[in-house]
């Protein structure tokens, strides 16, 4: 009877678990210029989407700097060229920049940051891009991002 129980508790806790993932994603980035993601879906059920962002290599970041930036694809070109003349000091991304939906900081080797943004920025119909705007990592550090049901 207690084992019971026990094992329904556990379950409710892994269920639990399993929903609160579908709203937030772990991305890890390194000395290699790369994400580990390639694309990210976006549950309609959520009202709010975090991003935790790693960075796991050792190089600091005004070497081998690392951020996490959601535009509509179309925006992508412009937000990075805007983002290369706005320089380090403003972690490369131009000030206030309307474009620009979400976005970490750059960080550096074993650093790590978050941002959580509302489900409302984005619809079903248009396509998202996410990239890194550190000079020249683009090329490589760029996924999509969709809205799912
Ligand atoms: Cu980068």
């Amino acid at each position: 009877m207690f084992r019971k129980s026990l094992i329904a508790v556990a379950l409710s806790l892994v269920s639990g678990v399993a929903s609160a993932a579908t709203c937030s994603i772990d991305i890890n980035s390194n000395d290699a210029m790369q994400f580990d993601t390639k694309s990210i879906e976006v549950s309609k059920e959520c009202t709010e989407f975090t991003v935790n962002l790693h960075h796991v290599g050792k190089m600091p970041k005004n070497v081998m700097g690392h951020n996490w930036v959601l535009v509509k694809t179309p925006d992508l070109q412009g937000v990075s060229s805007d983002g290369l003349k706005a320089g380090l000091a403003s972690d490369y991304l131009k000030a206030d920049d309307s474009r620009i939906i979400a976005h970490t900081k750059l960080i550096g080797g074993g650093e790590t940051d978050s941002i959580t943004f509302p489900i409302s920025a984005l619809n079903g119909t248009d396509a998202y891009t996410f990239f890194c705007s550190f000079p020249g990592h683009q090329a490589l550090m760029k996924g999509t991002l969709k809205l799912v049901d």
